[in-house]
């Protein structure tokens, strides 16, 4: 089997390895490592929230680099890294070709991860996920601001190669026995989100390079007092980072592409309507950057224009629902681990997609913005739906990853716990919203509402963080010792399954 860890390889030969299954490994091993050094962070927030005052952590400012720092790991250092793992396995086999279009080049995208992940790390810095001018351009402290920025502009470069590396894997190495409309939908997700990411991410990068030359001093693009705008760097922002939030869903969507139609035992109900919502989305993904920023003082008209514009990625997401439904309708569904994960996902992504809705009509978005509601919305997305679909995956790939079998008691009660936890946390938040706390803030008023709301958010992310530890112990053990397994059909699904063309190339 391909994928499998040739045993007993030294680790430097992986390390050193330009091979597609290899740099998959390292992708996989460093985002699970980021998954828990910014999870654990979530759990340092959480426990100083659990009551009002302070518990912790000693001031402000420390909580502000926490957050910065969390969200910053989660998003760049796990959710993308996870993606670009699981692109480097499957993509590859799904078009039928030898190994990325440029197996160097692909392993140069990954070691740029970890420098950037150090300096995120090493200078906690504390402008939150947004870096927001004018504080991020005049006052943000020293060097931490600048590490963070570096840092930015190093997985930004990382994230656009492995976006062209997909792009020519998919549309100029794929066997020509295969057409494009027959590609499986994982690969198709990846054309899609690498599409978003080479046109989105140079945006954000401009506006590193003029928030990093106003922090030197040498110019003012965003600062006031030298005639700069703040508001324009939320522009370019968003227009990048909008557009991410799909980077970040499509190929989670992917995932479950594959394990919903093999679980269920039947074929995917539509593969013409999957190909289309993901094109769909990656177009309407640009249509909708300034739903964030309805509060800024736009012009009626021009927040008109962004609410029908958030709108119309509506349509395409729901057709991936149904079209999973669809599928599963009539199945015969097994649901093993991997299963769970994944329709539980689908469960969280109908919620947040409707919470988002509601989110993008103005006047609603004027009472939440800023509240607890937006965090409780996006979290449902990342945590509820991209981390479900990553997690969901990584048990679907552990048996031709590593020849084993995890143990699946253990798989269900790692998803049991989280999901419940998820559903504390993230459905807690929405209505903390409401009642109007605002996020980002270390402390809060002693409400009974406020403090009970809080400890069932932190009592929930407690629970998501003690499966995560069932998870660990259930990866490691089970790689070294657990059952052999069946390597053609791993989960008794009946009928060989093999990926679609599965390459078989030695490792270079
Ligand atoms: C596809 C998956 C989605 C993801 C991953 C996602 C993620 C996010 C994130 C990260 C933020 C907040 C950023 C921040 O303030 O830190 C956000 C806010 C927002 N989202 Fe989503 N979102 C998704 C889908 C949607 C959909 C389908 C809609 C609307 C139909 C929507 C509407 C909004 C709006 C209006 C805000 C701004 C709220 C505010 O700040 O006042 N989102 N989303
Ligand atoms: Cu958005």
């Amino acid at each position: 089997m391909v994928l499998e860890l040739q045993k007993p390889r030294p680790i430097w030969q992986i390390m050193f390895s330009t091979h597609h299954t290899d740099v998959g490994l390292l992708y996989t091993i460093t985002s699970l490592t980021f998954f828990f050094m910014g999870g654990a962070l979530a759990l340092g927030i959480r426990a100083e929230l659990f009551y009002p005052g302070t518990q912790i952590i000693s001031d402000s400012m420390t909580f502000n680099r926490m957050f910065t720092v969390h969200g910053t790991t989660l998003i760049f250092l796990f959710l993308l890294p996870f993606a670009s793992a699981v692109g480097n396995y499957f993509v590859p086999i799904m078009v039928r070709y030898k190994d990325m279009a440029y197996p160097k080049l692909n392993a140069v995208a990954f070691w740029m991860i970890p420098p950037g992940g150090a300096l995120i790390w090493l200078g906690f810095a504390d402008f939150t996920w947004y870096a927001t001018p004018p504080y991020s351009a005049i006052s943000a402290p020293g060097p931490a601001a600048d590490m963070w920025i570096f840092a930015q502009k190093i997985l930004g470069v990382s994230s656009i190669l492995g976006a062209i590396n997909f792009i020519v894997t998919i549309l100029k190495c794929k066997h020509p026995d295969l057409p494009l409309s027959k590609a499986p939908l994982l690969a198709w997700s990846f054309l899609s989100s690498s599409l978003i990411i080479i046109v989105a991410v140079p945006t954000f990068a401009a506006a590193l390079v003029m928030l990093l030359t106003d922090r030197l001093g040498v110019s003012g693009f965003f600062d006031p007092a030298k005639g700069g705008d703040p508001i324009a760097y939320q522009h370019l922002f968003w227009f990048t980072f909008h557009p991410e939030v799909y980077v970040l869903v499509i190929p989670a969507i992917g995932m479950m592409y594959e394990i919903i139609p093999r679980f269920s035992r039947k074929p995917i109900f539509s593969h013409g309507s999957g190909i289309f919502a993901f094109v769909m989305l990656s177009i309407v993904a640009f249509s909708s950057w300034a739903h964030h920023m309805y509060s800024t003082g736009m012009s009626f008209t021009e927040k008109t224009v962004f609410m029908i514009g958030t709108l119309a990625a509506v349509p395409a997401s729901a057709m991936h629902v149904f079209n999973f439904l669809a599928t599963m309708w009539g199945g015969r569904i097994k649901f093993a681990t991997p299963m769970m994960w994944a329709v539980g996902g689908i469960a969280l992504f109908f919620s947040a997609g409707a919470g988002g809705v509601a989110n993008s009509a103005m006047p609603f978005d004027f009472i939440t913005h800023d509240t607890y509601w937006v965090v409780g919305h996006f979290h449902l997305f990342v945590m509820g739906t991209i981390a479900f679909g990553s997690i969901g995956f990584l048990y679907y790939m552990f048996p031709y990853i590593t020849g084993r079998m995890y143990n699946e008691a253990a798989g269900k009660a790692h998803f049991i716990m989280s999901f419940v936890g998820t559903v504390m946390v993230f459905f807690t938040q929405h209505v903390l919203g409401l009642y109007g706390m605002p996020r980002r803030v270390f402390d809060y008023m002693p409400l009974p509402e406020y403090i009970v709301m809080n400890q069932i958010a932190s009592v929930g992310a407690m629970i998501i963080g003690a499966s995560m530890v069932i998870w660990i112990i259930n990866m490691i053990y089970s790689s070294a010792k657990g059952k052999e397994a069946n390597m053609e059909d791993p989960w008794g699904l009946g009928g060989k399954y093999y990926f679609p063309h599965q390459a078989k190339n030695p490792h270079h």
